[in-house]
């Protein structure tokens, strides 16, 4: 198990992250890369029930993302656990008691140029609130050109958007209830950012932060490991559809019931330099 100080979050760091909805924390789990790494090929030689992967022909590299399998790979559980990641999540939305979500990984292989659909994650999930953060963890270097772009303070607009499959680009069936997300061209080029990321780094956004990332080959392999955490307030939401993650273990909660514990742990937080404060 790795061990150290949990990561430092900066008052200026958390400000950025309350403002724009989007953030990073430099070098944050630098020593976890190469373990994350070598957890993450377990995971793509022995996929979890919901992987996804490009198969058709027409499209050249690979693309493969999975989720909630971090009670079956150990180091994903110890990173969870142990990494400092619980508080760094507490400290960025200024709460005592934090759990996790899930964790959901990102692989594009040389030659891949499948983009992520502008999304944002939080219609996608069967939960709602406001206290909530992923800390995405690049595995390799992300450059402008192939990194996620953000719209910045979108957690703010009070609007959801319709998911998406990120592998085929469709809308999810059922969601008429949300509009499409809008596209690259129709957004508002000032408002997008995108950060340099280099593996170890934690970029850091909300759950409604409206992002997306760009159909740019890419050049050797482009790996990230996520961690989504959610304070107290967030809740089961029945959104009448499908979800992702699905967790059918949750069929028969109603809209407003508290998450099982046994699902979605909450992780002690270790004792942390963060700066943090009272979320508004
Ligand atoms: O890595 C990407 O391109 C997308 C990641 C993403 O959408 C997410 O972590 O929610």
């Amino acid at each position: 198990m790795i061990t150290g100080d949990p990561p430092h979050l900066d008052s200026e760091t958390l400000n950025e992250f309350r403002r724009s909805g989007v953030a990073v924390v430099r070098r944050a789990f630098t020593g976890w890369v190469e373990p994350l790494r070598a957890a993450l090929e377990s995971n793509l030689a022995e996929p979890g029930p919901w992987a996804t992967e490009n198969t058709s022909a027409e499209e050249p590299g690979r693309f493969f993302d999975d989720y909630c399998n971090w009670n079956r790979i150990p180091t994903y559980e110890d990173f969870v656990r142990h990494s400092g990641a619980a508080a760094l999540a507490a400290a960025l939305l200024g709460v005592d008691r934090i759990r996790l979500f899930h964790e959901h990984v990102f692989v594009k292989e040389n030659g891949t140029r499948h983009g992520t659909p502008w999304h944002q994650d939080l219609p996608y999930y069967c939960v709602d609130g406001r206290q909530t953060v992923t800390i995405y963890l690049p595995l390799d270097p992300m450059g402008r050109e192939t990194g996620v772009e953000f719209l910045v303070g979108s957690h703010r607009d009070d609007r959801l958007y319709r998911p998406a499959k990120f592998l085929t680009g469709k809308s999810y069936p059922g969601r008429t209830d949300l509009a499409p997300p809008p596209s690259t061209e129709t957004l508002d080029r000032s408002r997008i950012v995108v950060h340099e990321l280099e593996p170890g780094d934690a970029l850091v956004f909300d759950f409604r932060t409206l992002h997306g990332s760009p159909s740019t080959v890419i050049e050797g392999r482009r790996r990230a490991f996520t961690t989504r955490w959610i304070g107290a307030d967030v809740r089961y939401v029945d959104r009448g559809a499908e979800t992702s993650p699905p967790y059918p273990e949750l069929n028969g909660l109603r809209t407003g019931d508290p998450l099982p514990e046994d699902l979605f742990p909450f992780i002690p937080i270790q004792p942390d330099r963060a700066e943090t404060g009272a979320r508004d």
